[in-house]
């Protein structure tokens, strides 16, 4: 393999072997990988250990995104989906109108829901346990990925419940994950700047121990291009991959790109598509132990997330339907991209593509657009 890597930046050759011997990245190593000018040699190192470990194959689902409020008692400087209550734009669903919204937009049968939303002054912890009780009953089929570990934090507070009791009561009402929002960047320098009044970093990471724990899986994410440094970002996702060396309920990590459009950061320039797949690249190389990486389409754009198939990532997300966090920081993306179209990108980047669920268990569809999930697969770590 290294007789076709041509490293220009003689920085990362000591780089290259580790990852070609299977090594594990240090920090040093991780800011090599940032500061390095050289993309294409980081995307040859990143995509031959994708290849390693999923082959040629690319992943995609038939998902719904679900945000039941936007009312947020948070005030994130990063976020431009939040609002106060009462405000022009706020607004919380009835639960009967979660389970319309849940029914509605889809041309083919999903196999997740992914569902979250701002940390509600009003609600109760009954409202979301309805909720999830709800889909469950109307919707048994579907994975239920909800709530990030800041709105698990939220109704521990508010119930001033144990987070362990908050997530088995939400487990027990029929949750099947947790998506990975929330995590930002685990430093509390920028955390005070970007979400100050978020849970912190420390917390967020306490918390996924606790649902991996209970048997949750979840995803991770960081999100950059505003404040942070090099060294902050190494250092979140050496503290993601410290955390799955103990639970192994990560499953998979998406980098999200800073949107600052209609935020309290909108004086910071747009990250940029270098950024985007150098941060693609990084996260597959130093987060050796996360089975996938995936491209998040709406954030990427879906022709960033097309060459990131080709960098490291291994998973372009889903059909989506209905966007709002990204939209409303300026995405200028589809809401939803339909099956054809995620499979169109995945085929003409020359990735085979694959059906999946929430658990990376591949999908069969029958004649009529049922799922079929194939359950003697377990999670692909
Ligand atoms: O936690 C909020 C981010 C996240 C902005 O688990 C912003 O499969 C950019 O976590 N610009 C929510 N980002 C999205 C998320 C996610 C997305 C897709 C898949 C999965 C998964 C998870 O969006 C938030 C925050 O980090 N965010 N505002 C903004 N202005």
């Amino acid at each position: 393999m290294t007789g076709q890597l041509t490293i220009e930046d003689k920085r990362l050759a000591p780089v290259a072997e580790k990852v070609q011997a299977g090594g594990r990245l240090t920090f040093e190593d991780g800011l090599a990988l940032y500061r390095t000018h050289d993309l294409l040699a980081l995307g040859w190192l990143a995509n031959s250990v994708r290849e390693r470990l999923h082959g040629n194959v690319c992943y995609y689902n038939i998902n719904r995104h679900i945000n039941p409020t936007n009312v947020c008692v948070a005030h994130c400087r990063l976020c431009a989906f939040g609002r106060d209550p009462n405000v022009p734009g706020a607004y919380t669903m009835a639960l009967e109108e979660v389970f319309r919204t849940a029914a509605s937009g889809s041309t083919e049968a999903v196999t997740e829901f992914h569902i979250v939303g701002g940390l509600h002054p009003d609600l109760t912890f009954d409202y979301y346990l309805d909720l999830i009780r709800g889909l469950k009953q109307r919707f048994p089929q579907v994975h239920l990925k909800a709530f990030t570990m800041v709105e698990i934090g939220y109704f521990a507070k508010i119930t001033k419940l144990p987070a362990r009791e908050v997530l088995l009561k939400l487990k027990q009402a029929g949750l099947d994950s947790l998506p990975g929002g929330g995590a930002e960047i685990f430093h509390p320098r920028v955390r005070k700047v970007i979400c100050d009044h978020k849970t912190s970093g420390q917390l967020w990471l306490q918390i996924a121990r606790t649902a991996h724990e209970l048997g949750l899986h979840s995803n991770a994410t960081m999100l950059y291009g505003h404040i942070e440094t090099e060294e902050e970002r190494v250092d979140h996702l050496l503290k993601l991959r410290a955390l799955q060396d103990e639970t192994r309920g990560f499953v998979c990590f998406i980098p999200l790109a800073f949107h600052p459009e209609n935020t309290a950061l909108a004086h910071l320039p747009k990250p940029t598509g270098f950024l985007d797949l150098k941060n693609i690249a990084a996260s597959r190389l130093l987060l050796d132990n996360f089975p996938h990486i995936k491209a998040y389409w709406i954030m990427l754009t879906p022709r960033i997330a097309q060459v990131a198939l080709r960098f490291g990532a291994d998973d372009i997300d889903g059909t989506v339907v209905e966007e709002k966090i990204y939209h409303d920081a300026g995405a200028t993306t589809a809401q939803g991209l339909r099956r054809s179209e995620l499979l169109r990108l995945i085929r003409e980047a020359g990735r085979e593509p694959v059906e999946r669920d929430t658990l990376y268990r591949a999908v069969t569809r029958t004649a009529d657009g049922q799922a079929r999930i194939d359950t003697t697969l377990t999670v692909n770590v």
